[in-house]
């Protein structure tokens, strides 16, 4: 019998025709210029298109959104239609592809921020991490804490993305609220130090994400709309004295929101999947949408995954870096190309269009 993960799923009124989707991935590789996705970009997700799902690499909300060199946007004019081109090629080939809407926070430098300001975070407290910038590798920069009467603008930001998402035809939305970027600092009490409304307890804590996912499910229906959230990571120094109480609080305003999945980063962001089973039962008690798996799955793993019900859909990222055509490689149980780390960040086509599909390799 065919395997689960070949099959079907519908988020609302739209059917993926497999539970294969395409994790959403940084590649630096937007014109340097006001951070605009081009034909390269298109050729890139046109090629993934036999996924079940894409989902964009992070795209920043806003000038103050971006933490690293040459990522896309989706504020102005020229991003709105150089995604158009993307999303018209991914749909001309068959495929769907949600846009990523992201807000990095702290995790950012003074020289990627407009005239040269600090980064935002929920609080003053410098991460111990690094970011790439037109230099090279850079410690990031300390932030500033946004100001209560702020926090409604930047809310107001993530809804105009979704619209612009919208305007460039993607076919719904991620919100990005993992690997300790703004939505992640806010909900850790490592990082959110506040004591207004959006600080203290999880309730409070979460608030800034229940805001965010009620203003983007004014503009795509609820179903269209996921979030990722990575609860046991540490990724961009971020830390949580219980995440389980934290996320549990998080995915019920998934739930409260009804939106069509939530997307979890199992374990340690890139470096395994391991996690106690119980851990994710316990979080996905707090939500009755799909549930999408992530880190360091392979074929066997997926498929296995799927048909006992731990996952709904599984996301793939350095398997897809490398193989345009991985849904027709896993149902043929073909080999796999080697994804290139050199390549991953910045550079041109080599290591972004030029993986051979089996065919071509044969
Ligand atoms: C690697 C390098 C730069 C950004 C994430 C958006 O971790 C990222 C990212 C990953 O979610």
């Amino acid at each position: 019998m065919e395997p689960k993960l070949f099959t079907p799923l519908d988020l609302g009124d739209l059917t993926l025709p497999n539970r294969m989707v395409m994790a959403p991935l940084t590649r630096n590789r937007a014109l340097p210029q006001g951070d605009v996705p081009h034909a390269l970009n298109a050729t890139y997700y046109m090629q993934r298109a036999s996924a079940g799902l894409i989902i964009s690499e992070g795209t920043q909300i806003s000038p103050e959104g971006k933490g690293y060199v040459q990522t896309p946007g989706i504020y102005s004019p020229a991003q709105v239609a150089g995604w158009k081109t993307v999303t018209g090629a991914v749909h001309r080939a068959g495929g769907r592809i949600f846009a990523q809407l992201w807000h990095v926070g702290r995790i950012s430098h003074v020289s990627l921020q407009p005239e040269g300001q600090a980064p935002v975070g929920p609080s003053p407290i410098a991460a111990k991490s690094q970011t790439f910038t037109a230099s090279g590798f850079e410690d990031v920069s300390r932030p500033r804490a946004l100001e209560t009467g702020e926090i409604a603008r930047v809310v107001e930001d993530y809804r105009k993305a979704a619209e612009n998402a919208k305007a460039a035809g993607f076919d719904g939305i991620e919100i990005h609220a993992a690997n300790g970027y703004l939505i992640d600092q806010f909900l850790r009490d490592g990082t959110n130090k506040r004591d207004d409304a959006y600080g203290g307890t999880a309730e409070n804590r979460t608030r800034f994400l229940g805001e965010v996912l009620e203003a983007v499910t004014g503009v795509f229906p609820a179903k269209r709309v996921g979030v990722r959230f990575s609860p046991f990571s540490n990724f961009n120094d971020i830390a949580d004295s219980d995440p389980l109480a934290t996320f549990a609080v998080a995915m019920a305003r998934a739930g409260e929101a009804g939106l069509g999945y939530v997307h979890l980063i199992e374990g340690d962001t890139g470096i395994s999947r391991a996690l106690p089973p119980e851990a994710i039962a316990t979080l996905r008690a707090n939500f009755s949408g799909a549930y999408m798996a992530n880190n360091a799955y392979d074929r066997q793993i997926a498929i296995d995954a799927v048909e006992s019900g731990q996952a709904d859909l599984v996301a793939f990222g350095r398997l897809y870096i490398a193989n345009p055509d991985l849904v027709a490689r896993f149902k043929a149980n073909a080999p796999l190309n080697t994804p290139d780390p050199q390549t991953f960040y910045g550079g041109d086509a080599a290591g972004y269009t030029d993986y051979p599909e089996l065919d071509q390799a044969a």
